[in-house]
């Protein structure tokens, strides 16, 4: 392999690591992101090489995309039900393996995946590590119906909570017209720090129009920490 610049030295190592969960016959969730994407591509080095078997579950048309390129086997969260292990990135994570998700626009695969997985590893780098989760824009998938209405609904929920206070602000995904696989749309809502993880995703859970949001919490099991100098960290 060509020398590898620090940044994805540090996706490579972290992907490569997390890789040794896998064992053969295992139903395995395929993240998205560039670090998830050199996982899906030492998987398909895995298979043709070694002979591994093991069925893929994309969270996403381009890792489906991917791993039909690299060669590992891939099938629908329907007909797989449950999966051994998932592998994905991360745009935060915490002390606590809370993580926030979502800045590739597949939160909503990516969260059902996971949790439709006996064990979640998530592969990252140091510049992901918070104290407190909040200062990555956290994404909110929301509805085409409606939008600008629930996006007011959910401003006026952010009031009393205890989060990055005033300055916050929610907007329209950057990449507007922004849409996921399942045609949704995804709001970024700016916070800086989110105090208590918990309450703020149950309260944006039950507004109407919101389908799902970034926080993971108490889903990762695993978080692989590559550094640029080849190093891992587990935490
Ligand atoms: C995906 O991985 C997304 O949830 C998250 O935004 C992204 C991180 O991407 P990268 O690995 O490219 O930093 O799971």
């Amino acid at each position: 392999m060509a020398k590898l610049n620090p940044i994805d030295m540090a996706k490579y190592v972290s992907a490569r690591r997390a890789l040794d969960y896998v064992e053969d016959g295992m139903r395995v969730g395929l993240g998205t992101g560039s670090t998830a994407a050199w996982m899906v591509r030492c998987l398909g080095d895995m298979v043709r090489e070694d002979g591994l078997r093991v069925t893929g579950v994309p969270t996403s048309t381009r890792t489906a995309e991917l791993a039909r390129q690299v060669g590992v086997p891939i099938a629908a969260l329907e007909d797989v039900k449950w999966l051994d292990l998932t592998i994905d990135g991360a745009d935060e994570f915490d002390d606590d393996l809370n993580l926030i998700k979502g800045g590739g626009g597949a939160l909503l695969q990516e969260k059902i995946v996971a949790t439709a997985s006996d064990m979640m590893v998530v592969i990252t780098d140091p510049a992901k590590h918070v104290d407190t989760l909040g200062a990555f824009p956290l994404p909110i998938e929301v509805i085409p119906f409606g939008w600008q209405t629930t996006k007011a609904l959910i401003e006026e929920s952010l009031v009393g909570m205890d989060v990055g206070g005033r300055g916050a602000t929610l907007r329209l995904n950057r990449d507007a017209p922004f849409r996921t696989d399942e045609g949704n749309l995804i709001l970024d809502l700016h916070l800086r720090r989110i105090g208590n993880p918990r309450q703020l995703s149950l309260v944006l859970n039950q507004i109407p129009g919101v389908v799902e949001n970034g926080l993971f919490l108490d889903i990762c099991d695993v978080v692989v920490v590559g550094a640029a100098d080849g190093s891992v960290e587990l935490r």
